[in-house]
């Protein structure tokens, strides 16, 4: 190459480079702290919602319940968590105080708790045994401690921001490592006048379990969904902006969605009950969701950009019952079996299971996908590196039918993972497009899948 020639290509290359880098975004859209990124990958998590309730058959206890009702004679947190982590749960939520203001630890600064009811004579602490089965079976542990106390009397007045904080640090430094704490925004209408003091409750798990993410409904570390149906938005961006926001006062369709301008990574967090009622009842015993009911909400959370946290309550025995062991026995397998076999030909990048490896696409830039030859399969599962930020607004897949392109399915988000569901086509390949987003997209991982038949037709 002459001089010259080289000059005016090594120019062209630093233009065209600068000109690269300056379309970047200048600032940094937000992105997932550590602790975020852990959480998000959990995928499927279980909420314990289990108190005095369990035996009035409420769901919002008054506060003034004699804690000799509470007696779960045959309680085993074994068996609730080994279920779970044999369905594939990777961490469990027990509601240590729920609104009624019992404590199901022995609480020193209260006598409203299991220490005054005759369960193992007042010697018990079902968070302790919740705690320890976690540990054993290898699933992360969380706490909830309703911020609404309907027993405390300094509820409403400035020392119970005391009271509370008390509790958290007993919670927080007795049981090991804690993985979510859960702040509830609900008050009853007849509530007092009560100002939480939630920065400083925040500011204590931040400085005794800093692993810990922080659920309420606008964060700060993760959102509430918006509803409590188990749907996560069709379009569900992580960011979100918060001004203006406490637990309790939030738009439940912003957070349904979240918001691609949105200053704050926040991601979403569905939780649903696997029965009608978030404890336990028993005329409820045969309005358990099927496991075909549970796979579609795997799909409308975890395929949506979220998590799901689905409650599991223990009955008056202090047992899983049996109908909610078999379908959460029956959910898994069927995941199992649908996620069994990749159909996408192996790629050292998009099917290696690891977010941090990935293909970098522009918008409209298609890409092209082989399969292992032909293949039948009516499910797809698309995920972007998310410790880069979330970029996808939208896409679509096409197949190739042995002439042409076809359309096969369009989507808005894509997040950590979205999965797409669509009547059966046989191809050896697809064709993925990213039709709009707000930067380079990292694709971390592509996947084809057949369903197992057990996911059946149900909605
Ligand atoms: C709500 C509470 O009022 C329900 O009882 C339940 O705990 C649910 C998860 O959150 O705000």
């Amino acid at each position: 190459m002459s001089k010259l020639i080289y000059s005016i290509v090594a120019l062209a290359v630093s233009l065209l480079t600068a000109n690269l880098a300056s379309a970047q975004p200048k600032q940094l859209s937000p992105r997932p702290t550590p602790r975020q990124l852990a959480w998000q990958q959990l995928e499927t998590t279980a909420f314990l919602h289990f108190t005095v309730n369990t035996f009035t058959d409420k769901e919002w206890g008054e506060g003034t319940e004699d804690p000799q009702i509470f007696n779960p004679t045959q309680l085993d947190a074994r068996q609730w968590i080994r279920t779970l982590r044999d369905a594939g749960f990777r961490m469990a939520i027990i509601t240590a105080k729920h609104h009624d203001g019992f404590c199901l630890w022995p609480s020193k600064l209260t006598e409203h708790s299991v220490k005054n009811s005759p369960w193992k004579n007042g010697k018990g602490d079902v968070v302790r045994e919740v705690a320890d089965a976690c540990r054993e079976f290898g699933l992360k542990f969380g706490v909830y401690l309703s911020p609404w106390d309907r027993h405390e009397p300094r509820y409403g007045t400035a020392a119970y921001n005391d009271y509370y904080k008390a509790q958290l640090r007993e919670l927080l430094t007795n049981y090991g490592p804690i993985a979510e704490v859960w702040f509830d925004g609900a008050k009853g209408e007849n509530a007092k006048d009560m100002t939480y003091d939630f920065d400083g409750y925040w500011a204590l798990v931040r400085e005794l379990q800093p692993q810990a993410v922080m659920f309420s409904d606008a964060g700060p570390d993760v959102r509430w969904v918006g509803n409590e149906a188990g749907n996560a938005g069709e379009t569900c961006w992580s960011m979100i902006n918060t001004e203006g926001m406490a637990p309790g006062v939030a738009d439940a369709k912003y957070l349904n969605t979240g918001d691609p301008t949105g200053k704050r990574w926040i991601p979403a967090e569905t939780d649903v009950s696997i029965r009608p009622g978030w404890f336990y009842h028993p005329a409820e015993d045969t309005n358990v969701r099927s496991a075909q009911n549970l796979v579609n909400l795997y799909y409308q959370s975890v395929g949506r950009n979220s998590l799901l946290l689905l409650n599991v309550p223990p009955n008056r025995d202090g047992l899983f019952s049996e109908p909610d062991i078999e379908s959460l026995k029956a959910f898994r397998r069927i995941l199992n079996e649908t996620f069994k076999t990749n159909l996408v030909a192996k790629d050292a990048k998009l099917t290696d299971s690891k977010l941090a490896t990935f293909v970098t696409l522009q918008a409209n830039q298609p890409l092209t996908i082989n399969l292992n030859g032909e293949q039948t399969f009516d499910r797809l599962s698309i995920q972007e590196n998310i410790a880069s930020g979330q970029r996808v607004a939208s896409g679509r897949v096409d197949y190739w039918n042995g002439s042409d392109w076809q359309s096969l399915a369009t989507f808005t988000t894509v997040g950590y993972k979205r999965l797409l569901r669509f009547p059966a086509i046989k191809t050896s390949r697809i064709r993925l497009t990213f039709t709009n987003a707000s930067g380079p997209v990292e694709l971390a991982e592509v996947g084809a899948f057949k369903a197992s038949a057990g996911e059946g037709s149900a909605k």
